[in-house]
């Protein structure tokens, strides 16, 4: 699967290089792609947002330096993403869906957000992450590609199936490693004559 991340924040995306993903980009399951977007703006100061028609406070980022840079990935089949406040809140139906994707591109907004003419022009679908306020849409992004991550072939271990856990509606129970003993507490008898 091939994710193309379009933000003003390309360095927010470090972390993802690392762990379970890092390793899944190394093994070429998962194809990251983050394009900065300020990288598009024509503007000899490199503007990329200006303040809001109609008043009120922050700042709107530019529709034409938005649609350079989604111009800019070449792609035919790709369903573009916006995370948004206003999007519909993830749940792990909408994860599963998304994972069956070829090419996905994750639209990024910051400040107030994004003008409407783009989203319009570009936008497939907006995603939210949950009903609470962030900066922008970068965390939002992360979380999207690390839980669609788990359903790509190849990315998590054979034993960590995704059945194992959220996706069949099975709740978790308690674990338990060692050592045997810890702060006097006793693993459930039980586990322990169970091999894994
Ligand atoms: C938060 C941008 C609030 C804009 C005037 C008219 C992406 C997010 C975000 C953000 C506003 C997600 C407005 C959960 C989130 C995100 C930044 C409000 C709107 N002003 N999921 N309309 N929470 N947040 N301004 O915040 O970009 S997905």
């Amino acid at each position: 699967m091939k994710i193309d991340i379009l933000t003003l924040f390309p360095e927010m995306f470090e972390p993802l290089q690392k762990s379970i993903i890092g390793r899944a980009c190394k093994k070429g399951l998962i194809e990251l792609n983050i394009i900065n977007i300020r990288d598009f703006s024509t503007d000899k100061h490199q503007k990329v947002d200006d303040t809001p028609y109609g008043g009120g406070a922050g700042m709107v980022m530019k529709p034409d330096v938005v649609y350079k840079a989604f111009k800019s990935l070449n792609t035919k089949n790709a369903k573009t993403i916006y995370l948004s406040p206003q999007g519909n809140i993830l749940n792990q139906k909408k994860v599963k869906e998304l994972s069956s994707e070829e090419n996905i591109i994750l639209l990024c907004g910051h400040y107030e957000g994004i003008d409407q003419r783009v989203i319009d022009e570009i936008v497939d679908e907006e995603i939210s992450i949950g009903d609470y306020v962030l900066t922008g849409g970068e965390l939002p992004a992360m979380v999207l590609v690390d839980s669609v991550s788990r359903y790509i072939s190849g990315v998590l271990s054979e034993k960590s199936t995704i059945e194992e856990s959220f996706a069949n509606g099975l709740l978790e129970y308690p674990q338990y490693t060692r050592p045997e003993i810890f702060l006097n507490k006793k693993v459930p008898e039980v586990l322990l004559s169970r091999k894994s």
